[in-house]
């Protein structure tokens, strides 16, 4: 993947997941309203996974994907965009870490210089406190970015001391997203 990050633009990476309705066509719908908007130069979406329920277990299986863009917003105003398509698509969720027909996590941000933007606030924590641990983001995110750097290590050696059992790809193409 060649994509220059010019001075003033941030590469991130997101994870998408859904358990409730059509997820697979919940997280497609997500990935075009990311695309649509103005801000957003969509750059990379991974293959689709389907994926055991992580955290609280007594739920249906997700499908979860990661995608990289690139934009020029700040990290404020990129979890704004994330916030406004959850709403738009009226975000449904019943409780923490329980079923929900979208959510849009930022994982990771870097500056053009590839420094990682570090946040500590509640509504933004960067990177993403718990995707170290969770196969469902690091598989994913490990077919589109195994060596990127987060918090000192990369992404595919993450993945390598998470659990993985019962994951399974079910769209590999990375464009299952834009088909009709
Ligand atoms: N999201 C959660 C909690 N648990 N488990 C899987 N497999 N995938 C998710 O996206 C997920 C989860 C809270 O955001
Ligand atoms: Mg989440
Ligand atoms: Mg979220």
């Amino acid at each position: 993947m060649i994509n220059k990050i010019s001075d003033g633009e941030y590469l991130c990476w997101l994870g998408l997941g859904a358990n409730m309705g059509d997820p697979e066509k919940n997280l497609a719908a997500a990935l075009l309203r990311l695309d649509a908007s103005s801000d957003v130069d969509l750059l990379n979406v991974s293959p689709l996974y389907r994926t055991p329920p992580w955290g609280k277990t007594d739920q249906d299986w997700f499908y979860n994907c990661c995608a990289s863009l690139k934009t020029r917003a700040s990290p404020e105003k990129l979890l704004q965009i994330c916030l406004e398509i959850e709403l738009e698509m009226k975000r449904v969720r019943l409780e923490r870490w329980g079923p929900r027909n979208i959510d849009i996590d930022i994982l990771a941000i870097e500056d053009s210089r590839g420094q990682p933007i570090l946040s500590d606030k509640p509504q933004l924590t960067l990177p993403h406190p718990r995707m170290t641990q969770r196969g469902f983001v690091l598989k994913p995110l490990s077919d589109i970015a195994p060596n990127q750097i987060i918090g000192g290590q990369r992404v595919a050696t993450w993945l390598d001391h998470v659990d993985v059992e019962g994951i399974e790809m079910v769209r590999s193409s990375g464009h299952w997203w834009q088909q009709p």
